[in-house]
C-alpha cells in the first residue's frame, strides 16, 4: 500500500561527495532521519564508509526527491562529554519540538548501545545534550510536543541476545521525561508477534499527530527464516491525551523488501524506515487525511529509498 516512488533508490552512495579524508568513496548511506525545515526537507544520512565507520551527513530538498548533499560531516558539538569510547553514531531520528529541532540517535558505546539526545535550530550547529545512560536501547524517538507536561519517546529497550549479533528488542516502550534528559519508562505499548512478520520490533520515525490518534509506523523482523532476517514497515496507532494506550495495529506490513535494491546489499532484505514528512496539517497541527505522507527508509542498509502514501491510507491501515 505504500507506493515506492519512480526514482528510487533516491539517494545511492554516488550522490555523497568525498568529505576527505573521512569520506572517500563510501559503502552505503541509509537510515535517514527527516524533517521539514523551512518548507525544504532536510535529511542527516548516515554514511558507512570501507572501514565501516559511521558518520552524520546533511541532504537538503525542496520536493524530497531531488536531494543535494553536503560536502559537511554534522558534529555534535560536546559529544566528548559522553565520556568513554563512541564507536558508532547512528540512525537518527528527528523531531521538531519547541521551535527547535532534536535528533535521538543510537550509539554504540564501550558500555553498550545506548541513547544519545541533540539540538540544532538552523541545521549548521549540532548541540549535543546528553546520553541516557541507564539504558541499553535503540530506535528512540521524540514526540512533538509535551503531553500532560511530560516529555515522551518511544524506545525499544535491547533486552534479547540472538547470539551472533547486537542485542536486539521485541517491545516498544513508552518513556516520559521531565527535562529530556532523564527518562522513566511508562509501559510497553507494542510487543513483537511471534511466528509473524514483526516478531521483534522498533520505532520508525517520530509519532504523526492526527484526530484519530498517534500514528506510527515501526519496524518488525521475521526471523524464523532462518539463514536471514526480514525488515518490513507496519503502523500503529495510539491514543491521542494516553499515548501509553494502543488504540489500533495493522496486522500486515505496509512495506517488504520486494526490490532488488531491498533485497540485495550489505544486509540483504531490509526496510528500515527512519523518516517521515507529512506536509499539510490544521491550524491545531493535526496531520489532515489527505496530506501525503514522505517515508524514508534505508534500503539492504546500502542506499535510501523514498515511499508515499496518505494519512488516511496509513490510519486505515491501522485497522486491518
Ligand atoms: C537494526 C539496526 C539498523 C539496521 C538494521 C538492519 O538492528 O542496526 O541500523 O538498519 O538492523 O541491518
Amino acid at each position: 500500500m505504500l507506493r515506492r516512488h519512480p526514482r528510487n533508490p533516491i539517494l545511492t552512495r554516488a550522490q555523497i561527495p568525498a568529505i576527505e579524508p573521512w569520506i572517500v568513496d563510501p559503502t552505503s548511506v541509509f537510515n535517514p532521519g527527516a524533517v521539514l525545515h523551512a518548507g525544504r526537507v532536510r535529511l542527516v544520512l548516515r554514511v558507512q564508509t570501507r572501514g565501516r565507520r559511521t558518520h552524520l551527513v546533511m541532504a537538503d530538498s525542496a520536493d524530497g526527491v531531488d536531494f543535494t548533499v553536503e560536502r559537511r560531516i554534522v558534529s555534535l558539538e560536546g559529544i566528548e562529554r559522553a565520556g568513554g569510547e563512541i564507536f558508532h553514531v547512528y540512525d537518527p531520528r528527528i523531531t521538531r519540538l519547541e521551535g527547535s529541532c532534536y535528533l535521538v540517535v543510537a550509539m554504540d558505546t564501550e558500555a553498550g548501545c545506548r541513547m544519545g539526545l541533540a539540538r540544532t535550530r538552523d541545521f549548521v550547529s549540532f548541540e549535543f545534550l546528553g546520553v541516557d545512560e541507564a539504558r541499553e536501547a535503540r530506535n528512540g524517538v521524540l514526540f512533538p510536543e509535551r503531553i500532560g507536561g511530560r516529555y515522551l519517546r518511544l524506545e525499544r529497550p535491547n533486552r534479547l541476545d540472538p547470539g551472533d549479533g547486537p542485542l536486539s528488542g521485541d517491545e516498544i516502550v513508552l518513556a516520559e521525561s521531565p527535562d529530556l534528559l532523564s527518562w522513566r519508562a511508562v509501559g510497553v505499548v507494542a510487543r513483537g508477534r511471534p511466528r509473524y512478520w514483526d516478531e521483534r520490533i522498533g520505532s520508525g520515525p517520530p509519532p504523526i499527530k492526527t484526530r484519530a490518534g498517534w500514528l506510527h509506523i515501526y519496524h518488525g523482523v521475521a526471523t524464523h527464516f532462518g539463514s536471514v532476517h526480514i525488515y518490513q514497515a507496519g503502523v500503529l496507532l495510539l491514543d491521542l491525551e494516553d499515548p501509553s494506550r494502543l488504540v489500533a495495529r495493522g496486522s500486515e506490513n505496509i512495506l517488504e523488501p520486494r526490490e532488488p535494491y531491498e533485497l540485495v546489499g550489505q544486509v540483504p532484505n531490509v526496510v528500515f524506515p527512519s523518516g517521515i514528512v507529512v506536509r499539510r496539517e490544521d491550524g491545531e497541527g493535526f496531520a489532515l487525511p489527505e496530506s501525503e505522507a514522505l517515508i524514508y527508509y534505508g534500503a539492504a542498509d546500502t542506499c535510501v529509498g523514498l515511499a508515499t502514501t496518505t494519512i488516511a491510507e496509513l490510519l486505515a491501515a491501522c485497522r486491518r
